[in-house]
């Protein structure tokens, strides 16, 4: 902190604006000295939207509508100056360099929102939330985002770490006096309390199964040997051609990856080349990126043809495949049927089975259901809150977590209340990272790291 930063704040490319964006304590005087307008910037009101020219040296850099926030009431709590520049990566590098010039320095990824959590305006949880908005995938991850931002999580987490300081600072009034017979905190007392926030703990680490995919998705390849209709069910999901479909075996030689959404849920779907004997170079190339899919991806829907007996493709497509989730969709179902559904439980023994026509659309409510629920197993709901979103809260309720599983055994085998006041410390700590009262500056560049620059 202490310097001023510069980024441009909106995408890289073609738009109506684009916004460069200052914080610190010398963006009004930096902007002051290229801002040519009916008032000068310092003398502007706060969050009011002037027009003007950005000109240096006499010369004329772009036409702009331009905005002050003042210190502590900004996004950052320092200064901030919003330049909206005509949009193209023309104007904005135009009068991001010329701020450059002037003595400000680029901002480095997430720096503005961590200049926030450092000027004490949200916590690190809300900070993490900022970049899981921007990068939320469905309308579900989007509200859960907004959710953490708002702090909702963090007065949670805050309400377990006051009950367990309350709980601390009784143990330790205690052990004060303890030459006097008063008791501060009974043992009954102390362990219903521990088992309460453990239970929470609990379910909140639960909640990082959903908070996971809601961040990230959930990555599933289709697989089977060519010409089955693999591409043609990846058409369907999509509601457009994206891959091409012909009766050639072959066809898709390369993979091709897109997102879609069902029920909230973000998917990261992968069309695969058909596995078959090969001597062709290009498909023995496509075939080693299905490996790698069927290995890398979380779910495979393993696709057969309804109308044609078992090949030996898709029995060798069978042990290639064991051991990971997978969902059978029989293809073709709008032709004479001739495969047996029995031998084909036979070998995906488990799968659940889904009749499809990818050509007619057939079966597309059954498949989302059952795609769906091999997701969220044990019938947990997506919108249910709250979620941690991230493996570095789930750690740390961990921690805490097992230092108070410790709190209790001391409590209950009878040990000086000196024991189980060390874990709850500890149980403190741990608690306190997750909304970044203790951390290192190494835990903080990994987080902001991941944000984009200019947020
Ligand atoms: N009758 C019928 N034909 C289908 C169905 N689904 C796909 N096809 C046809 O089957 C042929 C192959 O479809 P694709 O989607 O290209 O099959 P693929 O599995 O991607 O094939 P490769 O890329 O070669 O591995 C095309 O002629 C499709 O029109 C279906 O449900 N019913
Ligand atoms: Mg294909």
């Amino acid at each position: 902190m202490g310097e001023t930063i510069v980024a441009i704040s909106t995408p890289i490319g073609m738009g109506g604006i684009g916004i460069v964006r200052l914080s610190g304590p010398e963006s009004i005087r930096i902007a002051d000295t290229l801002f040519v307008g009916k008032k000068r910037i310092s003398q502007l009101p706060t969050y009011r939207l002037t027009y003007g020219k950005i000109v240096e040296d006499g010369k004329e850099l772009d036409e702009v509508l331009i905005s002050v926030m003042k210190a502590p009431h900004s996004y950052t709590t320092e200064d901030v100056v919003e330049i909206n520049c005509h949009g193209g990566l023309a104007a904005t590098t135009r009068v991001l360099e010329a701020v450059l010039r002037r003595g400000a320095r680029l901002a480095e990824p997430g720096e503005f929102t961590k200049r926030a959590f450092l000027g004490g305006r949200i916590d690190l949880l809300q900070a993490e939330a900022v970049a899981d908005l921007v990068s939320a995938k469905t309308g579900l991850g989007l509200e859960t985002a907004l959710f953490q931002m708002r702090g909702s999580l963090s007065q949670r987490i805050n309400s377990i770490k006051e009950r367990l300081t309350r709980c601390l600072s009784l143990i330790e009034v205690g052990l004060d006096f303890s030459d006097e017979d008063i008791d501060f905190l009974e043992t009954e007392e102390l362990l219903e309390i521990l088992s309460g926030i453990l239970e929470e703990l609990q379910e909140l680490v639960k909640s990082f199964e959903r908070g996971k995919i809601l961040r990230e998705g959930v990555k599933i390849a289709i697989v089977g040997r060519p010409n089955v209709g693999k591409s043609s069910l990846l058409n369907l999901l999509l509601g457009e051609e994206k891959a091409i479909v012909t009766p050639i075996p072959g066809t898709t030689r390369d993979s091709i990856e897109e997102w879609l959404q069902i029920d909230g849920i973000p998917f990261h779907v992968i069309d695969t080349a058909g596995i078959r004997e090969t001597d062709d170079l290009i498909e023995l190339e496509g075939r080693k990126r299905t490996e790698f899919h069927i290995s890398d991806a979380e779910l495979l829907v393993v696709m057969l043809d309804a109308s044609e007996e078992l090949q030996p493709e898709d029995r060798l497509l069978a042990t290639m495949i064991k051991g990971k989730k997978a969902l059978v969709v029989l293809n073709k179902c709008d032709l004479k049927k001739v495969l047996d559904k029995n031998a084909v439980s036979m070998i995906y023994g488990g799968s659940p089975i889904v009749e499809m026509s990818a050509l007619k659309g057939w079966g597309l409510e059954e498949f989302n259901e059952d795609l769906v629920s091999l997701v969220m197993e044990d019938g947990q709901k997506l919108a249910d809150r709250p979620v941690i979103t991230r493996e570095r809260h789930k750690e740390c309720l961990q921690r805490a977590e097992k230092a108070l599983k410790e709190a209790y055994n001391a409590v209950t085998s009878g040990l000086s209340f000196e024991y189980p006041a060390f874990d709850i410390r500890e149980a403190l700590g741990s608690i306190g990272e997750v909304v970044g009262e203790v951390t290192s500056e190494d835990i903080l560049d990994e987080i902001f790291s991941s944000f984009c620059i200019g947020k």
